[in-house]
């Protein structure tokens, strides 16, 4: 996995400086990496769990792929923008969104519930690949602006093989649109494997539709971190898109509907999690004297609380009126919406007479 990927830190822990994508990580900047990827997977546990009791109708685990996400998560500028599916957890935890704010959606209680414009990120995108297109005209109007932001576009190996991600790619590298498309190569798109989506690394794309692209190792966080800043400052500069194909693994279920054990092996796993992010982030921390007891503590401490907070919340949201599914569709009142929302009142008053 390691030839031509982008690697600053390895399983092992040792940090390994780049120099095409230079860091200096201080303890400060550590700690804040290992609690927000302790974090992230705490909500993990705690949502899969609440799936599984019945509280949530579905949850999209993210163990093993949090170490690019939270290392993109401090890449990006807090006026930068980004456009998500449905496993970027770690994203949004870096940006400050409540886990709690994740979960109405998973428990049908609304369409999202974060607010986008103060967080920077979209709404998880279920329908695969479309968000690339949104992406791009955001990054579009941005330039239009003449603005120095820049966006995150992130989608999986799947995502590649959508006729949207194609178009989005031309837009982007025709008119040099500001966007980074970090793509989670996590191997699988629920039960099909990336061979059959590819047969040369997804990164070698990038080469047709005239932009760069870099692998990266992407259960090292500090090489997330560090490459996706590059990319994502060429971009504000003008400098156009990058395409960054992070290699990371999905050690869960696609979904809490899925049952990996029906298409992959115990030892693909295996292999897999011996490569996690957080073990090689805690040796390297160990060694350089950065993380200690009290502070290890206090990080457990904090993500208990989380996890209760997650649960009561969760079992005590009150649920929706039905006819709250209208609201919020579009900015602007819709007829087509206002005639379905009509249609189901006068549904609902004669299911009650
Ligand atoms: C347009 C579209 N086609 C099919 C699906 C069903 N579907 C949901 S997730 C998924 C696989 C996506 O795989 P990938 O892009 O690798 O992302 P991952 O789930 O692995 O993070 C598919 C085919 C969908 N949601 N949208
Ligand atoms: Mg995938």
């Amino acid at each position: 996995m390691t030839e031509g990927v982008v690697q600053l830190l390895t399983p092992e822990g040792e940090f390994r400086p780049h120099p095409d994508y230079p860091l200096e990580p201080d303890a400060d900047l550590l700690r804040a990496l290992y609690r927000d990827i302790v974090l992230t997977r705490r909500n993990d546990v705690e949502s899969t769990a609440l799936q599984r009791t019945g509280e949530l109708g579905l949850w999209c685990p993210v163990l093993g792929q949090e170490g690019v996400q939270v290392g993109a998560g401090y890449a990006m500028r807090p006026d930068d923008y980004g456009f998500t599916t449905y496993r970027e957890v770690g994203l949004f935890q870096v940006r400050g969104v409540d886990p709690v704010e994740l979960l109405h959606l998973y428990r049908g209680n609304s369409h999202a519930s974060w607010d986008i414009t103060r967080v920077g990120l979209g709404l998880f995108t279920i329908v695969i690949g479309s968000h690339a297109l949104h992406s791009v005209g955001y990054a579009m109007g941005i330039q239009l602006d003449g603005a120095t932001q820049a966006v995150l576009s992130c989608f999986g190996d799947g995502a590649t093989s959508t006729g949207d991600v194609h178009e989005a790619m031309v837009f982007a590298a025709t008119f040099a649109a500001p966007v980074v498309f970090l793509v989670q190569n996590n191997q699988w798109a629920i039960s099909v494997p990336v061979s059959r989506q590819a047969h040369a690394p997804l990164s070698q794309r990038a080469a047709g539709y005239g932009m760069p692209s870099v692998r990266i190792d992407g259960n090292d966080v500090l090489a997330g971190l560090a490459v996706t800043r590059v990319a994502l400052d060429h971009a504000r500069e003008g400098g156009g898109p990058t395409f960054i194909e992070a290699m990371t693994y999905r050690r869960g279920a696609h979904t809490t509907s899925d049952d990996p054990t029906r298409y992959r092996t115990e030892t693909e796993v295996e292999q897999w999690a011996a490569l996690d992010p957080l073990d090689r982030l805690v040796r390297y921390m160990e060694s350089v004297g950065a993380l200690d007891e009290v502070f290890v503590d206090s990080v457990q401490a904090e993500s208990d609380a989380m996890g209760e907070r997650i649960r009561d919340a969760i079992r005590g949201m009150p649920d929706p009126e039905p006819i709250g599914m209208f609201d919020d569709v579009y900015a602007e009142p819709h007829p087509q919406v206002e005639a379905d929302r009509r249609a189901f009142a006068d549904y609902l008053r004669a299911g009650s007479e």
